[in-house]
């Protein structure tokens, strides 16, 4: 047995908490006694989910593609809220299945925006609090996209192949802190996902996930407070999960 760490010495903060992932990864650490910070665009859900987990929870309606938002929240923190040991960077989407040559660029680059731009203005704003009190976890949502190119998959895969390499050097420029980086690389999970990639059409969103058992937010939540409670010495660099119903095709051609 090792000493994992107590969960009530946490301070979270969570990006996309309103759904999926996110909202999984608050209630997972409330209900262990840690102090969440939950953010989102959709107020609504954010006053829901404060109802649910109370005192231990406080809400920011935050869009991460405003970087002057970002970085004013975050200065903004009650003093209770203000010592954050783990940030989880989880807000992302992915927008439209069609190939490269028909795609919106709009969609590209929102995907941009909130993939890369949102999640690096999280990261920077949280980052030197962290490095200054010699303590902290920062969480990057990747995908298994990053590694695993598929049809219409290009700029969300290209999104969370900058993830995984922004994970790996950040470990290299926070060494000799005690501040750890963590990249989770989920495959099919079913949660809003497929709903937002394809706008609202909620049949073609639950297509993905028929007769097979998808991983949920929750399978997702609890590999992040497994890795962030884990002892102090440790630091899991990368986590590839997959449902045991998904692997990898083999190469295709095109032949005339
Ligand atoms: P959901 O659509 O269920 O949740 C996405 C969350 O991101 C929502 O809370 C949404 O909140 C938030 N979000 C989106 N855009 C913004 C924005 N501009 N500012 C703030 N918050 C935003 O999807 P998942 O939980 O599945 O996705 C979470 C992360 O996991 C994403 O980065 C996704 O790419 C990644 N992922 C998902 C997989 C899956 O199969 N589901 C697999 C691998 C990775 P709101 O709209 O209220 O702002
Ligand atoms: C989400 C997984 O396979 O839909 O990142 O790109 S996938």
């Amino acid at each position: 047995m090792i000493a994992m760490l107590d969960p009530k010495m946490l301070t979270v903060l969570v990006t996309g908490a309103t759904a999926g992932f996110g909202e999984a990864t608050c209630r997972r650490f409330a209900d262990a006694g840690s102090k969440v910070i939950a953010t989102g665009r959709r107020a609504e859900r954010l006053d829901a989910l404060k109802k649910k987990l109370g005192a231990r929870c406080h809400t920011i309606t935050l869009d991460v593609r405003e970087r002057k938002a970002v970085e004013a929240a975050i200065a903004g923190l009650p003093k209770d809220f203000a010592a954050i040991n783990v940030v989880v960077a989880n807000a992302g989407l992915a927008l439209g299945l069609e190939p490269a040559h028909k795609t919106k660029m709009e969609d590209w680059e929102d995907m941009v925006a909130t993939n890369i731009n949102g999640l690096l203005y999280t990261v920077r704003a949280t980052l030197p609090g962290m490095v200054e009190r010699d303590e902290g976890h920062v969480v990057l949502i990747g995908s298994v996209a990053a590694d695993y190119p598929y049809p219409g998959g290009n700029v969300y895969g290209a999104t969370k192949a900058f993830v995984k390499q922004f994970a790996l050097n950040l470990r290299s420029d926070v060494l000799g802190s005690n501040v750890r980086v963590t990249n989770i690389e989920p495959g099919m999970a079913e949660t809003e996902f497929a709903l937002v990639r394809f706008k609202g059409d909620a049949e073609k969103a639950k297509a993905p996930y028929k007769g097979l058992q998808p991983m949920s937010a929750d399978d997702i939540a609890e590999t992040i407070f497994w890795s962030c409670t884990l002892p102090r010495h440790l630091n899991i660099n990368r986590m590839q999960m997959m449902p045991v119903a998904q692997a990898f095709g083999p190469f295709v051609f095109a032949r005339k």
